[in-house]
């Protein structure tokens, strides 16, 4: 269950309000975990979208500007750092930090 500190970060990294941040990081960890439908701990194109609508109904802020314009393919291309063709914990993280 490595991958469950990356997300925890992730969440930190979001910049929310420490009162919400606890209630979020549990959201973020199950919202990873439904859109990793077959469990390999990396996320498809697809199960990045279903990752980032999920992330942005809780309120994530940049799940909501990737929503909000629908540019689902142009973050995935962005949080695939090494362009295999999946986005891991690791590479969310360092999306979301860069995005700051
Ligand atoms: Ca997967
Ligand atoms: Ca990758």
């Amino acid at each position: 269950m490595r991958y469950l500190g990356h997300i925890a970060i992730l969440a930190a990294l979001a910049g929310l309000p420490s009162t919400a941040q606890a209630q979020y990081e549990e959201e973020s960890v199950q919202a990873f975990l439904a859109a990793d439908r077959n469990g390999d701990e990396l996320l498809t194109p697809d199960e990045f979208r279903t990752f980032i609508a999920t992330m942005a109904e809780i309120g994530a802020p940049m799940s909501r500007r990737i929503r909000n314009l629908g540019a689902y393919g142009i973050a995935f291309n962005r949080v695939d750092a090494d362009g295999n063709g999946y986005a891991t914990p690791a590479e969310l993280r360092a999306a979301e930090s860069s995005n700051r």
